[in-house]
């Protein structure tokens, strides 16, 4: 039986399992803006190492981790390369622009995903004219792309062609954990051409809080002056950082199931009239859909949905996106694809 509402509308929305919550009870802390809390710095080696870089800092959010990471790679000034719907740039509030000074130019992608032949002529002539071209930024996965995995082979040519000339290359990894699940590459690989690298704990992990931002060792110390400047230095920040370590050892395999509960509702979309996947398809855990303007408006869907118990987000004009994540069961899916059904056999009826 189907308990409750259905929340759908992000894998930021999960709470803490009793198992979590006894981990952070448990937890053992010290003041960490000393770098003496024994379980941010055991989170951060681990981090680190399965991320094959040398280092790792914690911090809040992945907001942050991708800023700090923004501004320890630029001077004000500077131009970063990213694709146009990227989180960095379309969802941080304007972030590199007022925290680092930088401007980014953006290029529009395939479901978010850039090919090295769009970037090759992107880098701005040595001239006072000019902004000074440092750093390529890539998602994986990519968000408002469907949740698509990159293409290793296309993050690959990019990297060659950026440090052959002199870039450096940044990954917001929010869900590089659902990349690592849908490809079975490990980590490492997945980190391996890039620089620095963003991590969230707080997406289809299921901690409560706080991301990491991995590399080299003398930029992860710069790193962390930043992380005090942009005040998200904590104290005894072992507590939260507890749920993140307790995610990684139990809720990481699991994220093959959110991929499974997201084709019952990618199923559910293709047999639904009015709605059509984005992308074609759903690699991962998210779930953009597109609704017919001639059925109903993605507000009347989410509002008809919210009345079953199933929440969704509208975003845009014609946009709904569902993700799965730890909170939601397979019946639980498929309770949320029939209402979807449901609705949309509704609504269809009444535009006819
Ligand atoms: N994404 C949130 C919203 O901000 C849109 C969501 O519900 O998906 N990178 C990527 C790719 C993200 O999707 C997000 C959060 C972040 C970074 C930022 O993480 P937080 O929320 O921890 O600052």
């Amino acid at each position: 039986m189907v308990v409750g509402p259905i929340d759908l509308r992000s894998d930021t929305v999960t709470r803490p399992t009793p198992g979590m919550r006894e981990a952070m009870a448990r937890a053992e802390v010290g003041d960490d803006v000393y770098s003496e809390d024994p379980t941010i710095n055991r989170l951060q080696e681990i981090v680190a190492a399965r991320l094959g870089k040398e280092a790792a800092l914690y911090v809040p959010s992945g907001t942050m981790s991708n800023q700090i990471g923004i501004k320890a790679h630029t001077q004000p000034g500077d131009e970063m390369l990213c694709e146009t719907t990227c989180h960095v740039y379309t969802w941080e509030a304007g972030a590199p622009a007022v925290l680092s000074g930088v401007t980014c130019r953006t290029i529009d992608g395939d479901s978010g995903v850039l090919h090295v032949d769009q970037v090759r002529d992107k880098i701005r002539p040595q001239n006072d004219h000019y902004v000074r071209t440092r750093l390529v930024s890539l998602e994986n996965t990519h968000n408002r792309g469907g949740g698509r995995v990159y293409p290793q082979d296309a993050i690959q040519s990019i990297s060659d062609w950026a440090h052959e000339n002199g870039l450096m290359m940044h990954l917001d990894g929010a869900r590089l954990w659902n990349a690592a699940v849908a490809t079975g590459h490990s980590l490492a690989t997945l980190a391996a051409p890039f620089d620095t690298v963003s991590v969230c704990f707080s997406k289809g992990l299921g901690a409560p809080i706080g991301s990491a931002l991995v590399g080299p060792r003398e930029f992860i110390a710069r790193a962390k002056r930043i992380r005090k400047l942009f005040g998200g230095a904590m104290r005894q920040g072992g507590i939260v950082a507890a749920a993140a370590l307790y995610a990684l050892e139990h809720h990481f395999d699991r994220l093959a199931e959110d991929h499974r509960h997201a084709q019952i509702l990618a199923d559910a979309v293709e047999s639904s009239p009015g709605l059509s996947l984005e992308f074609g398809s759903v690699e991962t855990n998210l779930v953009w859909i597109v609704v017919d303007p001639q059925v109903a408006t993605p507000k009347a869907v989410v509002d008809a949905l919210r009345a079953r118990g199933v929440w969704m987000s509208a975003l845009g004009s014609r946009q709904i996106r569902a993700c799965t994540h730890l909170d939601v069961s397979m019946e639980e899916a498929m309770y949320a694809a029939e209402q979807l059904r449901a609705v949309m056999q509704e609504m269809a009826a009444i535009a006819a």
